[in-house]
């Protein structure tokens, strides 16, 4: 059993239609995020935790909403931004902004213990994560026991992780519509906004989608 790794249910149901039916479940797992202003680190350290709580594949999901005039905010920390600011108030800060152009990005990384074959079509930098995440910018994970902090040769270093990314452009609007979650009123993609798609409609196009695409070819014939 695959366990998709996320406190948030709106992704597990966006992931379903890419997996066979019953292949996949939510782990309800709060993985720590360490801070970094990209993605894949921290998804993959994220994945690499969840193996070892799991013992089962696990798929970590880490996305965020990068505003272009604001240099990517709130990016990695849309998650926190939504919490403490809300979406409403971040579409009063767009507002003021004459480019209101706006992506949505999703790194998904699987970790199941073992090694990966190269695969062309999916993007596997494993190796740089691990050591962007033993980085400078890996320092304030200070979780204790774990040995990975070194940087270099640790046990946790050798847990390959398999990374699938997806993007999505479009612009920050005034809220509209019901459905999805998260950002998805205030984004905008071909005159829709997320909200006011049907789950198949955004997965079409989504950063999730995207990489759910690649991420389930890869699965199919590993
Ligand atoms: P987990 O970390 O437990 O998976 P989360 O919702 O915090 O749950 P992220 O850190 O990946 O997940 O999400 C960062 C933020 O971006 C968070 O506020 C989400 O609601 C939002 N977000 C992620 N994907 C989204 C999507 O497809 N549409 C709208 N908002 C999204
Ligand atoms: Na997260």
């Amino acid at each position: 059993m695959l366990r998709y790794v996320t406190t948030n249910p709106g992704k597990v149901r966006e992931a379903e239609s890419y997996l066979a039916d019953g292949s996949v479940s939510q782990l309800d797992f709060d993985y720590a995020e360490i801070q970094a202003d990209e993605l894949a680190p921290i998804a993959a350290r994220g994945a690499r935790d969840a193996y070892r709580e799991a013992g089962e594949p696990v798929l970590v999901d880490d996305a965020g909403l990068f505003v272009e005039a604001l240099d990517g905010f709130p990016g990695p920390y849309s998650s926190y931004v939504e919490d403490t600011l809300g979406i409403d108030r971040v579409w009063e800060i767009v507002h003021d902004l004459e480019d209101r152009r706006a992506a949505f990005r999703c790194t998904l990384a699987y970790c199941d213990g073992a090694g990966f074959a190269a695969s062309p079509d999916a993007v596997d930098r494993g190796d740089r994560v691990a050591a962007a995440a033993a980085g400078p910018g890996g320092g304030t994970d200070d979780g204790g026991e774990d040995d990975e902090g070194g940087g270099g040769e640790g046990r946790a270093e050798s847990l390959p992780v398999k990374l699938f990314e997806g993007y999505v452009p479009g612009r920050v609007v005034a809220p509209r519509g019901d459905g999805g979650f998260g950002y998805d009123p205030i984004f905008e993609h071909d005159g829709e906004t997320f909200a006011e798609m049907d789950t198949e409609r955004k997965n079409a196009v989504s950063h999730r989608g995207r990489a759910l695409e690649k991420f389930a070819e890869w699965y199919a014939d590993r």
